[in-house]
């Protein structure tokens, strides 16, 4: 009776090691987001919501432009065990761009730092 307890126990103390080693590995990903909001007037400031952290989509991230060309950016880095992410962009916190149409699925580079360029609103 004493040895299978001692079996229980190990049992149970290995899956949890086999478990707990099956965490997958994770990635830095850094991107430069570039969105063109030249089409876009009236608004105060240009943000974007999105899956995984440093975005979310409760809280947003502002995007600036310091140079005053009309695209405003931001860049980030994801530490995810995937090779993309999805996001949005949101005008003053309450108007999203593509309304009823899918998140945007921004695929990151093997390496270095991944450019994503789009226009607000255009898929
Ligand atoms: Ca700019």
């Amino acid at each position: 009776m004493q040895s299978m307890l001692r079996i229980i126990a190990l049992f149970a103390l290995l899956s949890t090691v086999m478990i707990t080693s099956c965490v997958q590995p994770t990635y830095q990903r850094t991107v430069q987001f570039d969105v063109d909001m030249r089409d876009e007037q009236d608004f105060g400031f240009v943000a974007m919501v999105g899956e995984h952290e440093p975005l979310s989509w409760k809280e947003s991230t502002k995007l600036s432009d310091p140079d005053g060309d009309g695209i405003y950016s931001v860049t980030l880095t994801f530490d995810l065990p995937y090779d993309f992410t999805e996001c949005k962009f949101i005008i003053d916190d309450e108007r999203y761009e593509l309304k009823d149409q899918d998140n945007r699925r921004v695929e990151f580079n093997k390496e270095g730092t991944t450019q994503y360029q789009v226009k607000f609103d255009v898929p």
